[in-house]
């Protein structure tokens, strides 16, 4: 049984120090009110295709990578184009109007859906402790109900109902649908296999954390988030999410997940390596991004330079 009083309080406040940027001031808004906002331009149509094909390509070689598994977590320290991508101007704009000004990238994930795949589960994620059991983010700050954890989800291909676009549950970062400290018999340790997760929650099964076992959202509050390749959707875990199946013969949908956190946050407290979807992560070469402002805290490692030694771009705090 999920004690609700010992769960931090529900997500709504964007953080005391960030200031909206004038001209998305109402996109702001809307984040704060539904949890998420979109889709939001980032590149022309032609050149996300261009460069998904040379991220793609890129992939192939996994030498280089931070981790030696197959769950493509923190390609951005070995693809060039992601490099550049995790500090898009636009996206620190939003980061700064939210989280305020002293941003960090803590993660990338790749998010292919291929044809025929189900579609992910519904799911609420504050500090990621469902992967293992561990808070993979501990937030310093007194302030509890600010968002802590914002991901910008960039669609490179078509992101369409039949494809598998996300889902959102509108406002829902204000309720605790979800536990994903719960202790669960299937929950966690399932070997990943990124091409067939065998459960809709790659390896996991994330309705094992219901706090209700009966809850379903209500449908009248559920976005369905069409993107165009090159937008970019920003939201809170917090906000319950999940994307359709890609009921298509021959198109892969693929996108790129970037999570990004105050610097008051701890990022994998007190960890050197975890798993998370069957996989281990050695932590050694590890280290978050500062993308905007200034680390007043000290509290992580940071990474000022990619594995080709090309340095990360950090914004300017405005
Ligand atoms: O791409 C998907 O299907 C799910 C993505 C997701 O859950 C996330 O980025 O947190």
């Amino acid at each position: 049984m999920t004690d609700l009083q010992a769960l931090p309080k529900p997500t709504a406040n964007l953080a005391a120090n960030a200031v909206a940027h004038e001209d998305i001031k109402d996109d702001v808004a809307a984040f704060q009110r539904d949890g998420f906002f979109g889709p939001i331009k980032l590149y022309e149509p032609d050149e996300a295709s261009s460069m998904i094909r040379e991220i793609r390509a890129q992939n192939q070689d996994h030498s280089k990578a931070l981790y030696h598994n197959n769950v493509n977590y923190d390609r951005h320290f070995d693809i060039p184009l992601l490099n550049s991508h995790i500090s898009h101007p636009t996206i620190i704009k939003y980061l700064q109007s939210i989280l305020g000004p002293d941003v960090l990238m803590w993660r990338t994930e790749f998010f292919p859906k291929f044809p025929g795949t189900e579609g992910t589960e519904w799911h609420q994620v504050r500090d990621y402790s469902y992967a293992n059991g561990n808070p993979q983010l501990l937030p310093t700050d007194p302030d509890w109900n600010a968002f802590i954890d914002i991901t910008v989800w960039t669609a490179w291909t078509p992101a369409t109902v039949e494809t598998g676009c996300l889902r959102f549950v509108r406002g829902s970062q204000r309720n605790w649908y979800y536990d994903e400290r719960k202790t669960t018999d299937s929950g966690r340790g399932q070997n990943f296999d990124v091409n067939n997760s065998g459960t809709a929650f790659f390896g996991y099964k994330f309705a094992d954390f219901l706090i209700d076992p009966a809850w379903t959202p209500p449908e009248e509050d559920v976005v369905r988030m069409e993107m165009q390749p090159g937008e970019a959707v920003i939201f809170s875990a917090t906000c319950v999410h999940g994307s359709e199946p890609n009921v298509t013969e021959r198109e892969t949908r693929f996108a790129i997940a970037g999570r990004y956190v105050p610097t008051h946050v701890r990022v994998y407290p007190n960890q050197k390596q975890f798993t998370a979807h069957g996989a281990s992560f050695d932590l050694s070469d590890y280290g978050s991004v500062l993308v905007s402002g200034e680390d007043k805290f000290g509290h992580n490692k940071i990474r000022t330079q990619d594995v080709h030694g090309q340095p990360f771009t950090t914004r300017p705090a405005r």
